[in-house]
């Protein structure tokens, strides 16, 4: 089972440089974008389906996960905070028109729902509430996005759904036409720029995660529109599961033909690194329900 990012054997080509961190560095902030989760479409081509890391954090078998201390949320707290932007919440529906962000935001506020729902772990996922406000720490960094640059610090913050050129410049070339949504990990850094553990789990402690969806791809809720069109809770379910740091599930490797050749092969197991089309949220699987617990079992304690 791959949990917490499956963080190990980083090539360096998995290392992006987005200009991100210069810039909370120039600002004298202790935060630091770590890494990517990005989820892709089962249907591309796209092939930067690993985690993608954006600060070398030396020791790579480290994973990263959320702390209840004073550090991360500015006050000691056991829950896990989320906030949804709905200046940016409107999605694609392929016909022209859009989704309106009442109806995103009840399917966000939905699947936050379902893994709270899960139970095996004392979690509390507390609804921080949908916001009139251009959310977003990395579109605000990354620039030409209208953003406030206001992210929930110890939280989750929903970025909304932003353009094709976004993912261009958080994936690289392809990632417009590959990447259907983004988890970013945010962590603390000492006076040094090392991350910090201030809780001694082995983990490097989560400062605020983002999640933000693609607008180059046409979105349904359910699936009732069949290939060509993705559905919102898969993909949006997906993206929390990694905010509440859970890794990809299974593998996509490119074999000597160039193909790209997915394991499980038919899986629908949400934390399945690429997302079809043609396949709606229809409840965790026992590897999606695993993972969480294994990760939140033992919390708050580590
Ligand atoms: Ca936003
Ligand atoms: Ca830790
Ligand atoms: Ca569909
Ligand atoms: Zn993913």
């Amino acid at each position: 089972m791959l949990a917490l990012g499956a963080l190990t054997a980083v090539a360096a080509e998995n290392y992006r440089n987005i200009g991100v961190n210069a810039k909370l560095e120039a600002m004298g902030s202790k935060l630091r974008l770590s890494h990517a989760e990005f989820s892709v479409s089962r249907e591309g081509s796209f092939d930067t389906v690993r985690t993608v890391f954006f600060k070398n954090t030396g020791n790579k078998q480290l994973g990263h996960h959320w702390a209840a201390d004073e550090n991360l949320a500015g006050f000691p707290s056991t829950s896990i905070f989320y906030v949804t932007d709905t200046v940016d919440g409107a999605a694609n529906d392929g016909m022209g028109g859009s989704i309106d962000a009442n109806v995103t935001t009840s399917q966000i506020d939905a699947g936050m729902a379902a893994w709270d729902a899960i139970g095996c772990a004392t979690l509390p996922i507390v609804n921080g509430g949908a916001v009139p406000l251009d959310l977003g720490l990395v579109e605000d960094l990354v620039g030409g996005f209208g953003s406030s640059g206001l992210t929930l610090v110890g939280g989750v913050t929903h970025g909304g759904w932003l353009p094709w050129e976004f993912f261009e410049i958080i994936g690289g070339p392809g990632g417009g036409n590959g990447i259907l949504g983004v988890t970013f990990t945010f962590i603390w850094t000492d006076d040094d720029g090392n991350p910090l553990d201030s809780n001694s789990d082995g983990k490097i402690d989560t400062a605020l995660r983002e999640i933000y969806m693609n607008n180059n791809f046409a979105w349904e809720i359910g699936n009732a529109q069949g290939t060509g069109v993705f559905d919102i809770v898969a993909v949006m379910n997906h993206e929390q599961g990694h905010a509440l740091s859970q890794g990809h599930f299974g593998s996509i490797i490119r074999n000597g033909a160039g193909k790209l050749v997915w394991t499980p092969k038919d899986g629908d197991n949400v934390m399945l690194a690429a997302i079809s089309s043609n396949q709606l949220f229809e409840g965790f699987q026992g590897s999606d329900i695993g993972g969480h617990c294994s990760i939140w079992a033992d919390w708050p304690l580590k």
